[in-house]
């Protein structure tokens, strides 16, 4: 077992070159290829990898640092066999060799000076060696007007990614080869229109990527010290955006990217001249699961958002914020909606009868201080039909695998109080007779519109009633307030005929919407408990069966 100190490589003589990143730290377990930093000039970055396994026992560098070669970068602990076989100053790759001089490169069937407007090839230049890169991006397309620099596609390997620029000035006449195509040293990817005088044009020869020296040995020039650092950024401009948010990603950060499927272009750079970061990287996919799974997010990505309008062109407008309440609720609203798929099923309970009993109660319940509406009806009945059918019952388990029955009847009731709608909980309907009900819901309508409910009056709902009827209105599909499976909207309440067999009588009809998850619930099972419900709410006797 050995320390070796593992120092700069021939950095084609660059000198003073900024440490952009620190991929290691004190006690990792170094693999071969690993990048141990990277490194950046004006015009390239460079990742520095490590030849020999073993394990960091210090680190010389740190971000923001500049570098020359030959200063220490870290020292290992290299395992006694490993240590013999190279010496301290090879266990660092230096970089493949720079592409020759643009001057010097060589270019397939280069013609004597071309007029100008002449068409020729556009020739893959010398890729450092590197065989089959993949194109990751193809900047222009025919037509395009081109300036000399210009990035025409964007090639990458394992350890770098390069533009390959214009040589020229003109115009793209075709272009033929795609993201996700291979190419190589000296073929053409397409053809332009030069404005210049000049030889064939050649793609301005990108310079050289540093490459694993296990995978891929540097020559002997390389290792004279004729390497030279000098690969052209990973320059990406978004399409919406100007220049001024092009962003910068290294071959690590990109591959990083592309295993976590985090897009580039939405990344924010936290790095000098917008250069993104392997931890911008992982920030960037750690929000996104924490907002997904916090609700801000739907998981269904994708959606497209909704275009922002300037209002104020078309009149007069005023901007007020939204309360929380408010703000919550669309938040809910809109996670409900997207997540569970809906299916409302309508029907009219005749409630003649009902209505008969509950109007001889009004006086009795006005000596008891009390108020009976429709709607303790309506959870009464909701109640013992959930018990009835338990199948409405239910919520499904976060995992995705399971269901979760309950044991427990606590209704939920949608109330519009001047902050926004609230949904305080009855707890065991069920077991409560009509006056105890109709007291406890008039006083969490009461809290609600006071502002005084606690956020355990509005948990543990089994299933909500939304009812609309003091207002108006023959049907709506109210949408489920997950984990709940069910909503009930109640509409107003008319005299309508209805067919006895014999003749048409006048019966007070209450039209009601079943809304419910379909992931929970079937249509049949649906059927069986609105049944069960209308017939309870036509015949409230029944609730003493
Ligand atoms: N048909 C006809 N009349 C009805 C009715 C119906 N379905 N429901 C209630 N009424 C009558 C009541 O009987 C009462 O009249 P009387 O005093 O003569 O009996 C009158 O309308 C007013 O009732 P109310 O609104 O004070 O009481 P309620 O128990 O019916 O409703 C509550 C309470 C909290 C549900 C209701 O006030 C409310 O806030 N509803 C809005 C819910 C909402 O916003 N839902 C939308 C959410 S999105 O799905």
């Amino acid at each position: 077992m050995s320390i070796e100190t593992l120092s700069v490589p021939d950095l084609g003589g660059a000198n003073d070159v900024e440490v952009i990143e620190v991929c290691i730290a004190v006690g990792d377990d170094l693999e071969l290829e690993q990048s141990i930093v990277v490194l950046e000039t004006d015009k390239a970055t460079m990742e520095v990898p490590c030849t020999k396994a073993g394990k960091v026992t210090a680190v010389h560098i740190a971000e923001g640092a500049k570098l020359n070669e030959g200063e220490a970068l870290v020292d290992i602990e290299i395992a006694a066999g490993d240590s013999a076989e190279s010496s301290a100053e090879e266990v660092v790759a230096e970089p493949e060799p720079v592409a020759e001089e643009p001057s010097a490169a060589p270019v397939p069937e280069a013609p004597a000076d071309a007029a100008v407007e002449s068409e020729v090839d556009i020739i893959v230049p010398d890729l450092g060696g590197a065989e089959d890169v993949d194109v990751i991006e193809v900047c222009v397309s025919a037509g395009d007007e081109v300036a000399e620099g210009d990035s025409l596609i964007v090639l990458e390997t394992d350890k770098a990614s390069m533009e390959v620029p214009a040589e020229h000035a003109g115009t793209i006449v075709s272009i033929s080869v795609s993201e996700g195509g291979k190419v190589n040293k000296g073929q053409s990817i397409g053809r332009m229109k030069t404005i210049a005088t000049a030889p064939a044009v050649s793609a301005a020869s990108p310079e050289p990527v540093a490459a694993p020296a296990a995978a891929s040995p540097a020559p002997e020039a390389s290792r004279s010290g004729e390497a030279k650092l000098a690969p052209p950024p990973a320059k990406i401009a978004t399409i919406e955006d100007g220049p001024e948010t092009a962003f910068y990603a290294g071959p690590a950060v990109r591959q990083l990217a592309r295993q976590l499927g985090v897009e580039l272009t939405e990344v924010k750079a936290s790095g000098p001249r917008g250069r993104l970061s392997k931890e911008d990287v992982r920030n960037h996919a750690k929000t996104i699961i924490e907002d997904v799974k916090s609700g801000k997010l739907s998981s269904g990505a994708g959606i497209p958002a909704i275009p922002d309008v300037d209002h104020s062109q078309f009149g007069p407008i005023t901007i007020e914020p939204l309360s929380k309440i408010a703000k919550i609720t669309a938040e809910n609203m809109s996670r409900n909606w997207l997540n569970v798929p809906h299916v409302t099923q309508f029907d009219d309970a005749d409630i003649t009868e009902l209505e008969a009993f509950r109007k001889s109660m009004k006086a009795e319940a006005e000596k008891r201080g009390s108020k009976l509406t429709p709607l303790p009806f309506l959870i009464k009945a909701v109640a013992a039909t959930l018990r009835a059918e338990p199948s409405f019952n239910v919520s499904l388990h976060s995992d995705g695998e399971n269901l979760v029955r309950k044991d427990y009847v606590h209704i939920g009731i949608a109330a519009d109080t001047p902050r926004g709608l609230l949904v305080p909980v009855l707890r065991d309907a069920d077991k409560k007779g009509l006056w105890q009900i109709a007291d406890e819901v008039n006083e969490l309508i009461g809290k609600a519109r006071d502002g005084k409910l606690m956020p355990k009056d509005m948990q543990g709902a089994c299933f909500t009633i939304s009812s609309l009827g003091a207002m108006g209105g023959k049907g709506f599909t109210p949408i489920v307030n997950a984990p709940q499976v069910a909503i009930m909207g109640v509409s107003k309440a008319s005299i309508q005929p209805v067919w006895d067999g014999k003749e048409f009588q006048p019966r007070q009809m209450l039209p009601l919407s079943l809304s419910y998850d379909h992931r929970a619930i079937n249509g049949a099972d649906c059927g069986r408990f609105f049944t069960h419900l209308v017939a309870t709410l036509s015949d409230i006797r029944r609730l003493l069966l």
